[in-house]
């Protein structure tokens, strides 16, 4: 499931909409003056106008949200019979608006909570019952995965991976009534931009006849049928691949598995070549050059890296990669290509990203990485990252916010800092960089985790 995005326009938004309301209250239609009254009998149901009534939900916030939603969806032209089927039912779910879940979903208070090692997020990804199943499904549905590379031009390991990740292989896709969900989002208010748009997409859907109104079911937070689309997602890539007319994502897995293989393909997959490949770097390597930028192939050649596999760089004709070190530099080293990041598009996280590259891989028979993860250093809490960001930014390092998440910013930081120490900069927060940032603990030389050059 796509990642939530900050929201930043519905001020602006608010404001075409108001706008928009205006000028479609323009004052009542004139009545012909010649027209006679109808006989009671043969009256027809007047079109129904003006704001539609609904029955309370129990929760007044809803009922308030509803009312001002549901007006200004008639306002964008959205059919007024797809709005009331949408929002007659809404019920408060507790997950959304009950308090233990106001509570939870402050933000990451629990100081005793550890940042999840890599190698623990790819534990089910990688495990017995994932590889198995994906590798029964690559076999069982090999007809199906051809017309799918044909068509999309998708590696099937990839769109087998996604369909693991997303909802194991269609098994867990969510009771929850889509509408309802994302109305809840809406209410609870920290997405409420986010749902009220993805709510208007959902309604198109319904209009144009793409899905049913009693078909859309979704997990908690919106994402709905086997490989979790959004309904932004669905209404721009969904599609209909076994031709009964319905973009058919909960049930058809013809239709799911090549509605995400439409939705990579269009986020720039290119078929055969690698997301990325394990490395192996020359004594004394510069573990600063892991830092986010691509580079040529050429570079990385010069700069010693070859293939854990042995032989040539085999990439399909990509040439730009980053090297990345999801573990630092004692742990598996991959120069990552754009198909990572067309991974990323679906889930912006490099973990998952490197769990569909890895569980794919794994589907066919190929188990990586080669190298082992270094599972004896203790992962920090979150409370020990939140100390290290600070740290970094009081010594003028730029951590960005002290949130505990050690992303991408807080690895360029730590680099910064190991470079000026003189320490191998491979941005890995340990206990040791803990204690060599804040002054505190072990001394540095003793502890730099046993990374050697
Ligand atoms: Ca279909």
């Amino acid at each position: 499931m796509a990642r939530f995005a900050i929201e930043r326009s519905h001020v602006l938004a608010s404001a075409i909409l108001a706008g928009l309301v205006v000028s479609c209250a323009a004052g009542p239609q004139p009545v012909p003056p010649s027209q006679k009254p109808v006989p009671p009998v043969a009256e027809q149901p007047a079109p129904e106008t003006g704001p539609i009534a609904y029955n309370p939900s129990g929760n007044k916030a809803m009922d308030d949200w509803r009312a001002d939603f549901s007006a200004r969806a008639l306002a964008e032209g959205r059919d007024r019979a797809v709005v009331k089927s949408f929002l007659s039912g809404l019920e408060p779910l507790d997950l959304w608006l009950g308090s233990e879940f106001q509570v939870a979903s402050t933000g990451i208070s629990d100081q005793a909570e550890f940042a999840k090692p890599v190698w623990d997020y790819l534990r089910v990804p990688m495990g017995d019952s994932r590889v198995t199943n994906g590798a029964e499904r690559l076999t069982r549905l090999a007809g199906l995965f051809d017309q799918i590379e044909a068509a999309y031009g998708v590696d099937r390991q990839v769109v087998a991976a996604i369909w693991g990740m997303e909802t194991s292989f269609g098994a867990v896709i969510g009771n929850f009534d889509a509408p309802n969900v994302l109305a809840n989002m809406a209410v609870e208010g920290r997405r409420k931009s986010l749902a009220e748009s993805e709510l208007m997409s959902l309604m198109k859907v319904v209009e144009r006849g793409d899905a049913k109104r009693e078909h859309l079911i979704a997990g908690w937070a919106g994402a709905m049928g086997q490989t979790q689309f959004m309904p932004s997602t669905y209404l721009a890539y969904a599609v209909d691949f076994d031709g009964d007319g319905e973009k058919d994502v909960w049930s058809s897995e013809a239709d799911a598995l090549a509605s995400a293989a439409n939705y990579l393909a269009s986020s720039g997959y290119a078929k055969g070549q690698p997301w990325g490949i394990e490395v192996l770097v020359p004594p004394g390597f510069d573990y600063g050059l892991a830092d986010g930028k691509e580079r040529r192939l050429d570079t990385w050649r010069g700069a010693g890296l070859s293939p854990m596999a042995g032989g040539e760089f085999a990439t399909g004709g990509a040439d730009y990669a980053e090297l990345w070190l999801p573990a630092g530099a004692e742990g598996p080293k991959y120069l990552l290509f754009n198909n990572f990041k067309v991974f990323k598009k679906y889930n912006n996280a490099d973990s998952y990203a490197l769990a569909i590259g890895l569980s794919g891989e794994a589907f066919l028979g190929k188990v990586g990485p080669v190298a082992a993860w270094p599972r004896h250093l203790a992962p920090l809490t979150v409370a020990d990252i939140k100390l290290l960001q600070a740290g970094l930014n009081s010594k003028g390092y730029d951590a960005g916010v002290v949130d505990g998440i050690a992303g991408r910013r807080t690895k360029s930081a730590l680099q910064g800092f190991q470079k000026a120490e003189g320490l191998v900069a491979d941005g890995y927060p340990t206990k040791a960089m803990l204690a060599a940032v804040t002054g505190q603990g072990a001394g540095v030389a003793a502890s730099t985790g046993g990374a050697v050059n």
